[in-house]
C-alpha cells in the first residue's frame, strides 16, 4: 500500500481522498492537512478515520509515515509544497496549476532537475480521458491527415466568487493548453485574445467569455472559447480539422430521450461528473508508476509550459497584441526516453 498524505481538503481534495483511500487499488491516505483544521478533521472522520490530521503541510511532507504527497490546496500554495516534497525526495502529485506563475513553475523544474529524480506529476487529467484518447488515436494513426486547425470550447455553468481576474486564462484554459499540446504533439509560438461582447450572466468584475487563439510550431491554428457563465451546463468541445478528415471529441455517453415533445441528451453540470473516470485512471496510473519508481504522467515541464503560455495569453488580452510564446528548449531531463526512476 502506498501511504499518501493529502494537503487541501476542499472540493477536489475530498474527491481525491475518497478515490485514493476507498476506490483505487494499492493506496491508503494516512495523513491530511488543511488550513481549515475543522474541515480537515471532518473529512478525515468521514473518509479516512485512521488518518492523522496535521496542522502544517510541511510537517505532513516531512513525516516518515508519508511516502507520497498529493497537493490539492489553492494554486498559490502549490510551489512551496511541491518544492518541499522534492527536497524530501518524495513523489508528489500536484493539482493544476503546478504554480500560479511561470517563474514559480521554473523554480520547481530547476529543483527537480537538480535533484536528479523525477518526482513531480501535474493533474492534467484530460490526457487520461477516454474521449481525448480516442481522438488522439485518430490523429496519431494519420486517419485525419495532418491537423490544420482546432476549434474548442470550455464552458462552465458558473464559477465561485473566488474565481476572479484572469482566471478564465490561468485556471480554466490551462486544461486546453496542456491537452492540445499533447494531442497534437506540438508546442505554441504565439497567442492572441479577443474579447467578445460580455454575457449578462457574468459578475460585474469578471470578463466573460474569452476567445483565445494559439499558433503552433507546425503552423496549426487553434481557437478556444472559454465561457464560464454558460447557463446550460458544463460542456467541453474539441474538433480537429485535418487535411483528410475532421475528428470530433466524443460527447459523454447519455441516453437519447424522446420526451415532452423533444428529442434530447442530458448535458452534465460540472467537471466532477464529466471527468470522473479520467481522475480515476490518472491517479491509478500515478499510484502504479510511483510504486515502480517512475513518474510517467504530465511533468513539471508540462506545468511550466502551461503557465508560460497562460502568461502570454494574459499579456495578449491586456495589450490586444499577438504575443510570442518563447519558452526555450525542454531540458533533456524531461525527454520521454530519459525519464528516470524516482526511487
Ligand atoms: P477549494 O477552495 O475547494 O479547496 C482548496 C482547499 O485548500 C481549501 O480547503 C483551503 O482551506 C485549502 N488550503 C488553502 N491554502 C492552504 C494551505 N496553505 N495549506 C493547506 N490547505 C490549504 O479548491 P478546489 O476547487 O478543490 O481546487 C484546489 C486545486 O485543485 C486548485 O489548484 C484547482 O485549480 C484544482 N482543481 C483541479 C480540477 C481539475 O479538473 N483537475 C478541478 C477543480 C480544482
Ligand atoms: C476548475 O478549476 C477545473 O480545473 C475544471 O476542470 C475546469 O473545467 C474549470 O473551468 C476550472 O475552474
Amino acid at each position: 500500500m502506498l501511504k499518501i498524505g493529502v494537503i487541501g481538503t476542499g472540493a477536489i481534495g475530498q474527491e481525491h481522498i475518497e478515490r485514493l483511500h476507498n476506490k483505487l487499488v494499492g493506496s491508503t491516505v494516512v495523513a491530511i492537512n488543511d488550513i481549515n483544521r475543522a474541515q480537515a478533521e471532518e473529512v478525515a472522520r468521514r473518509l479516512t478515520p485512521a488518518a492523522r490530521v496535521f496542522t502544517s503541510g510541511h510537517d505532513l511532507i516531512a513525516d516518515a509515515n508519508v511516502e507520497a504527497i498529493v497537493v490539492t490546496s489553492w494554486g498559490q500554495t502549490h510551489e512551496e509544497f511541491v518544492l518541499a516534497a522534492i527536497a524530501a525526495g518524495k513523489p508528489v502529485f500536484c493539482e493544476k496549476p503546478l504554480a500560479t506563475t511561470a517563474t514559480a513553475c521554473l523554480n520547481i523544474v530547476n529543483a527537480e532537475v537538480a535533484s536528479g529524480r523525477h518526482l513531480v506529476q501535474v493533474g492534467f487529467m484530460r490526457r487520461y480521458d477516454k474521449s481525448y484518447r480516442l481522438l488522439k488515436h485518430q490523429i496519431d494513426s494519420g486517419n485525419l491527415g495532418e491537423p490544420l486547425m482546432v476549434h474548442c470550447a470550455h464552458r462552465n455553468p458558473n464559477v465561485p466568487d473566488v474565481y476572479g481576474g484572469d482566471m478564465a486564462i490561468t485556471d480554466s484554459f490551462p486544461h486546453e493548453i496542456d491537452v492540445l499540446r499533447w494531442l497534437l504533439d506540438d508546442d505554441y509560438v504565439s497567442a492572441q485574445v479577443i474579447m467578445p461582447r460580455k454575457t449578462k450572466h457574468a459578475r460585474k468584475d469578471l470578463d466573460d467569455p474569452h476567445m483565445i487563439l494559439l499558433e503552433t510550431r507546425k503552423g496549426i491554428r487553434i481557437d478556444v472559447e472559454v465561457f464560464v457563465n454558460c447557463p446550460y451546463g458544463y460542456d467541453i468541445q474539441c474538433q480537429v480539422v485535418g487535411e483528410d478528415g475532421i475528428g470530433y471529441l466524443p460527447e459523454p455517453m447519455s441516453v437519447l430521450l424522446r420526451k415532452d415533445a423533444k428529442l434530447s441528451h442530458e448535458i452534465l453540470q460540472d467537471w466532477k461528473l464529466r471527468f470522473i473516470d479520467s481522475y480515476d485512471v490518472e491517479l491509478q496510473e500515478w499510484i502504479d508508476s510511483v510504486k515502480l519508481g517512475v513518474v510517467l504522467g504530465p511533468t513539471a515541464w508540462d506545468g511550466y509550459f502551461a503557465a508560460a503560455t497562460a502568461d502570454a495569453c494574459v499579456e495578449a488580452k491586456h495589450s490586444g497584441q499577438i504575443v510570442p510564446i518563447e519558452i526555450g528548449e525542454r531540458p533533456t531531463f524531461y525527454a520521454p526516453a530519459v525519464l528516470k526512476p524516482a526511487a
